[in-house]
């Protein structure tokens, strides 16, 4: 990030702080980031909870919503809610990996065999454990969220085999996670935010990248990258995090009320996730998109080492123990 573009990001937050002090005596808005576009799942279900926060507080409270990115990517966001210039954030648990090294069990490769064994460790008590470790550093987990299955696409050709993947330039999260993944199956990992992904697939920067399907579409990174192999190699999933000033200047009541919201928001989110889903990818498909199945065991045999590496941490090792139980 640019001096410019920090030195404005801590105007903008300082002004916000500002602001919610002077609105002490009206309504008081709850700001929140996330880099997605209006109308993306995420961004609708932290709408709805904002929507019923007004609604069950009489306007007294609400969620006033910074979409697309507009206060910067994910780790500025972060950054703006541990220090409370902002209230909340949505962000993928990938920028929380490397701060939070227990939510690595649920970015890493092939920890879920599916979309239902996910549901079942964050929303069981693996989820509850995890949403407290943001304690640490200032903030508090509201939701874990969906973020689909992650796969591999790229401009050059098709990936049927691990040995497609060798030395193609592709962007990841900056997570180590994502980065040590990549490498061990074979691709040049290039940690990226996810909003230079598309200007970098157009400049051949970088051949592909790894996402979900409606991030792929909305995003348009399908545009330039129009081969999809269906890896699904991370199920990492969103969290949304408020900072802990900001839910102590709340009363114990409004404190329950919203940590309810975020909780019935979940199943509000998924609904709208699974149909994003499904258009995104009917979308990508008629714009020329082309997919390959993959057979998963050689991706899965790739990142053993890695996986061995990670799970020597003892803590990592128990997670681990819990989600294949639920398998
Ligand atoms: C998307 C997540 C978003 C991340 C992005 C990424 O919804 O939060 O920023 O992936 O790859 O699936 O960085």
């Amino acid at each position: 990030m640019t001096l410019t573009r920090r030195s404005l990001l801590t105007s903008v937050a300082a002004g916000m702080a500002a602001s919610r002090l002077a609105r002490a005596d009206g309504p008081r808005l709850l700001t929140a980031a996330d880099v997605h576009r209006d109308g993306y799942p995420t961004v609708e279900a932290v709408r709805w909870i904002g929507t019923e926060l007004a609604r069950e507080t009489g306007g007294r409270l609400g969620i006033r919503l910074y979409h697309s990115g507009q206060l910067g990517n994910e780790d500025d966001s972060i950054g703006l809610v541990r220090f409370g210039g902002i209230d909340m954030c949505r962000v993928n648990i990938a920028a929380l990996n490397n701060a939070f090294p227990e939510t690595a069990i649920l970015s890493l490769p092939y920890v879920f065999q599916s979309t239902d064994h996910m549901h079942r460790a964050i929303d069981g008590q693996v989820g509850a454990d995890l949403l407290k470790v943001f304690g640490r550093r200032g903030m508090v987990g509201l939701a874990f969220y969906d973020a689909g299955a992650r796969c591999f696409y790229n401009a050059h050709h098709p990936i049927s085999t691990i040995g497609d993947l060798e030395g193609l330039k592709i962007r990841v999260p900056q997570s180590d996670i994502f980065l040590g993944m990549a490498g061990a199956m074979g691709a040049n990992a290039t940690p990226l935010t996810v909003s230079a992904v598309f200007s970098a697939l157009q400049t051949r920067l970088i051949d592909g990248a790894e996402n979900n399907w409606p991030t792929f579409e909305t995003a348009r990174h399908f545009e330039v990258a129009q081969h999809w192999a269906q890896t699904e190699h991370s199920y990492s999933p969103e969290a949304l995090l408020i900072s802990q000033r900001s839910l102590a200047i709340l009363s114990a009541d409004d404190q329950a009320l919203l940590r309810d919201l975020a909780r019935r928001s979940v199943p509000v989110m998924r609904e709208k996730w699974v149909a994003t889903e499904t258009a995104s990818r009917a979308k990508v498909l008629a714009a020329g998109v082309a997919v390959t199945e993959v057979d998963k065991a050689d991706f899965r045999k790739a990142i053993e080492p890695m996986m061995a590496h990670y799970l020597r941490d003892e803590r990592l090792a128990e997670l681990f123990r819990r989600i294949s139980a639920e398998a």
